[in-house]
């Protein structure tokens, strides 16, 4: 295997697309011989993290377990794109700090109103409407990265789709 292990690391809102950039990279790299994995944090949470639940600390948690276990992923050569809303700066900056030299951070910048337009799972609604507390972007925050290595989403009121994303970000990892 000639090549060196790194974590690409997605975070954004629930439905900027996070699970769809994840799987076409991963689909992208596949195509051009490289070995990757998705950490997908939707999934975990049906296992590794089924203990979990989303108040400050079971996330803090979350993205801690998920932050090791990529480490061991990028260890063992492959890449590892872990896909986490992972909604608090310091809990990305400690899982940055296991692997400083080869941690890539992706921020899906995708505006509030075009997740809850799409809102896919029906979760926004239930939000607004008060059935889920403590959702991220209604009543619970998002810190956006200060400084990350790329940067995705709308420009100019304009969202290209995370499939359209994926090819320049494959190219840009290997
Ligand atoms: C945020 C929630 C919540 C709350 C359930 N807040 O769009 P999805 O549905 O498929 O992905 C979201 C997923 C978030 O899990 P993460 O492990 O990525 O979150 S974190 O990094 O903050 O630990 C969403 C669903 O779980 N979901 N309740 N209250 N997202």
């Amino acid at each position: 295997l000639n090549q060196k292990g790194c974590v690409v690391w997605i975070t954004g809102l629930s439905g900027s697309g996070k699970s769809t950039l994840a799987c076409s990279i991963n689909r992208e790299l596949y195509s051009k011989g490289k070995l990757s994995y998705v950490l997908d944090g939707d999934n975990l949470r049906h296992g590794l993290n089924k203990d979990l639940g989303f108040k400050f600390e079971d996330r803090t948690e979350n993205i801690r377990r998920v932050g090791e276990v990529a480490k061991l992923f990028a260890d063992a050569g492959l890449i590892c794109i872990a896909s986490l809303i992972s909604p608090y700066r310091k809990d990305r900056d400690a899982c940055r700090a296991l692997l400083p030299e080869s941690f890539i951070e992706v921020f899906m910048n995708m505006p509030l109103e075009v997740c809850e337009a799409r809102d896919a799972k029906g979760l926004y609604k239930l939000a607004r409407a008060g059935k889920i507390t403590g959702f991220t972007g209604i009543d619970d925050p998002y810190e956006p990265p200060l400084k990350c290595e790329i940067e995705l989403g709308h420009k100019d009121g304009v969202c290209p789709t995370p499939v359209a994303m994926a090819g320049k970000l494959g190219a840009a990892i290997c």
